[in-house]
């Protein structure tokens, strides 16, 4: 038998690790001890793709010993902070230990993503991310594919959360633009009138900003529900990672963005073995994950 070849995990799945691993050892959440883990784990395996500005961060937490877990952040790009999607790529533990607290898991959240990143369209994005999660996990099978019903609430829940009032930025409820804009394409799109790659980056974007790639990662995972002329599998968890990655752009974020929500929604089942054998420490992401449930609150 021929040998499978890992493909490596990048950033987004260390700093996941360190989420889930925050939970586990001090839940419900201690945030410097967060802080710690992500700088434990970029020092020890700096070459994994992170972005350039939270290196700058997890040398300033390092320096200055974590005696404030959100300053280097906030001093980020003159002081505006971060507004990549390194917040949100790193989202899905929370959601799933604060499953039955919707306020804790915002908290959590928010809190989480300030420790690099700081602006709001980078809390913000995380929240998105955060809330799609939840409510794949925990929506009815028929409300999720009810693609108008699902986006009518992720823009209901963002109403609560794009409330900041940000000068700088000509639209203040950003994010729920973009989201009636995924309602939009999904409403269009018929099967003789298929939307083209480039129309839907078009519209929503594929880049390294939150704010142009969360939402490209929810359309992904709500498009993928069903076939999707060109990818041929019946698996929609599948479906979802190469339809994010046919996008283009930031594919390794956006593809666990959209395969983080998938995977709340069809469960461990639908990750098949072949898709497993070609990951990096995905026995070891089991174990973390089983750790995780272990020490989840269940009612
Ligand atoms: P980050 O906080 O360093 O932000 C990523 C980049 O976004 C920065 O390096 C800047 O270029 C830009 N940026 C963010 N905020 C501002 C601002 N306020 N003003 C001007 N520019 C800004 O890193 P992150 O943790 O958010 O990571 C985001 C992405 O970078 C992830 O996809 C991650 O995988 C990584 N990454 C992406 C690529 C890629 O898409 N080509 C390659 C390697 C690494
Ligand atoms: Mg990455
Ligand atoms: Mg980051
Ligand atoms: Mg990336």
């Amino acid at each position: 038998m021929v040998p499978t070849k890992n493909k490596q995990y990048t950033d987004d799945t260390a700093m996941t690790k360190s989420m889930a691993r925050c939970l586990i050892d001090k839940p419900p959440m201690d945030f410097k001890y967060l802080a710690n883990l992500f700088v434990k784990e970029y020092f020890s395996e700096p070459r994994r793709g992170y972005g350039q500005g939270v290196t700058e961060v997890f040398h300033k937490l390092r320096n200055s010993k974590f005696q404030d877990v959100y300053g280097p952040a906030r001093e980020q790009f003159n002081g505006t902070g971060s507004y990549g999607n390194g917040g949100a790529m790193r989202m899905c533990p929370i959601p799933l230990f604060f499953h039955n607290n919707y306020e804790a898991m915002i908290e959590a959240a928010t809190n989480a993503t300030k420790i690099t990143h700081t602006h709001s369209l980078g809390i913000h994005g995380a929240l998105l991310q955060c809330i799609a999660i939840h409510q794949s996990l925990l929506m009815e099978p028929h409300e999720k594919a009810n693609h108008q019903l699902y986006t009518k609430k992720l823009i209901e829940k963002m109403k609560a959360i794009e409330t900041d009032d940000i000068h700088d930025l000509e639209d203040p409820t950003p994010y729920q633009t973009q989201l009636k804009k995924v309602a939009q394409l999904l409403s269009i799109e018929t099967p003789g009138k298929p939307i083209s790659e480039d129309e839907v980056v078009a519209l929503l974007g594929n880049s390294i900003a939150a704010l142009h790639s969360v939402p490209t990662g929810i359309y992904c995972y709500l498009k993928a529900q069903n076939h999707i002329p060109g990818i041929d599998t019946d698996n929609p968890f599948r479906r979802t990672i190469q339809y994010a990655i046919s996008l283009g752009g930031d594919t390794d974020t956006i593809a666990a963005m959209a395969g983080s929500i998938a995977g709340a929604h069809y469960g461990e089942e639908m990750i098949g073995e072949n898709l497993r054998k070609h990951c990096e420490f995905v026995n070891n992401m089991i174990e973390i994950a089983d750790e995780l449930y272990r020490v989840t609150p269940k009612t």
